[in-house]
């Protein structure tokens, strides 16, 4: 017996650009075309079935129909909610409406956790291997979920997997959002999300925890850092775990390059990103600027090296100039210089114990007064939305 392990697949609107959009359906059409050639027996989805709690129509005609192609093939897709699945002030996940539709199993609809002094949570035992888990975060407050954990776990399967959407400790502390050790034990087979780089075979009590990463890239950063994409396949017997593989999908070609900067001029390093470009089919591009210029970094005409890429054929252009400064910053100047209210106000909140999308939030609601509601609402959703990235 055999099942797919995957996560963070992220459908809809990830990119403002549509052939990118389709490229993380295509992704998803891959994953689910193996499972039904290859005869996997389920799927196990650790969140993030799609980009926000609110997707497009297109989205959920999408999913409709390839979770349908699943169910014909007799392959039943067990899932937990990821952090993105669930809209702002909402308490279902778009997750629920396909489970309702009998087209997945939501691993935490009402029958399978019980909230009271403790949190008892049961699953489903499916070709001798019993599945639960806990859904990715809203809030601080569903920390606590894994404090009172009590898992009705089903001794007689062959193998046990807890599928769950944090970051956790294990990967370091600065970005963590579970200790590992709150991870109830007893379990052979973690599937892991909502943190978008790969990992396999961390040790933890008798199982292992695996991150398959996010299915296709969703920023720049996933496409320098990780440029496989894919998912596990787990084998299993009486015995337990006996085989584990990665399935590479087919992505885009890529282009990176990194353009050293120092003492050049804005116009030598736009010549230099123009000499990189050449004609091609749909690659993606990625630019990395480094260095002190000898001009201002805005005066770097990025517009104009994006459109003659995009009209040389590239399907995604990235220019990164987060390590590019300007002549003029002279660092001890900067550091005596007073600090600015916002980094006061950065500051505080850091203290306070908000986390930096939390702070985003605050600071962006500091600053729209004023603002019409609906577009404040949309600012607040693409910040509530945008992808966590930590190092690997
Ligand atoms: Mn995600």
């Amino acid at each position: 017996m055999k099942f797919i392990h995957v996560g963070d697949t992220h459908i809809g609107q990830v990119y403002k650009n549509d052939t990118r959009n389709n490229d993380i359906k295509d992704a998803f059409i891959q994953m689910i075309n193996y499972a039904i050639s290859e005869k996997i027996d389920f799927i196990v989805h650790s969140g993030d079935l799609f980009d926000s709690g609110n997707p497009p129509l297109d989205s959920l005609l999408f999913m409709t129909d390839e979770l349908n192609r699943l169910k014909i093939a007799g392959i039943p897709l067990f899932i937990i909610p990821g952090s993105h699945d669930v809209g702002i002030g909402e308490e279902e996940s778009i997750v629920e409406l396909f489970h309702r539709n009998k087209l997945l199993i939501n691993l935490n609809s009402k029958k399978y956790i019980e909230f009271g002094e403790k949190v008892t949570l049961t699953g489903e035992t499916y070709k001798n291997a019993f599945i639960c888990g806990i859904k990715g975060k809203r809030s601080k407050v569903e920390d606590e979920i894994f404090k009172k954990l009590t898992v009705d776990i089903d001794n007689s399967a062959f193998i046990k997997i807890f599928a769950f959407h944090h970051t956790i400790s294990y990967l370091g502390e600065k970005f963590k959002d579970l200790e590992t050790e709150s991870l109830p034990k007893g379990f052979d087979y973690y599937a892991a999300g909502h943190w978008h780089g790969y990992k396999e075979n961390i040790k933890y009590d008798k199982g292992i925890i695996q991150y398959p990463g996010s299915l296709e890239y969703c920023d720049e950063k996933e496409i320098v850092d990780n440029p496989n994409r894919g998912f596990f396949i787990i084998s299993y017997d009486e015995k337990g775990i006996n085989d584990i593989k990665y399935k590479i999908i087919k992505t885009r070609a890529k282009q990176i390059f990194t353009i050293k900067a120092d003492n050049k001029t804005a116009i030598d390093v736009e010549n230099e990103m123009l000499n990189k470009l050449n004609k091609n089919e749909g690659d993606i591009l990625v630019l990395r600027l480094e260095g002190r210029l000898n001009d201002k970094t805005s005066d770097i005409n990025v517009i104009k090296v994006k459109k003659m890429g995009y009209e040389l054929g590239y399907s995604y252009i990235s220019i990164n100039k987060s390590k590019l400064n300007d002549k003029d910053v002279d660092v001890q100047v900067d550091e005596i210089k007073t600090k600015e209210l916002s980094t006061i106000e950065h500051e505080f909140l850091k203290k306070k114990g908000y986390n930096d999308k939390e702070i985003r939030i605050a600071r962006y609601l500091i600053d729209s007064v004023g603002e019409k509601p609906d577009s404040i609402k949309k600012e607040v959703e693409n910040i509530f939305y945008s992808h966590d990235n930590i190092e690997n």
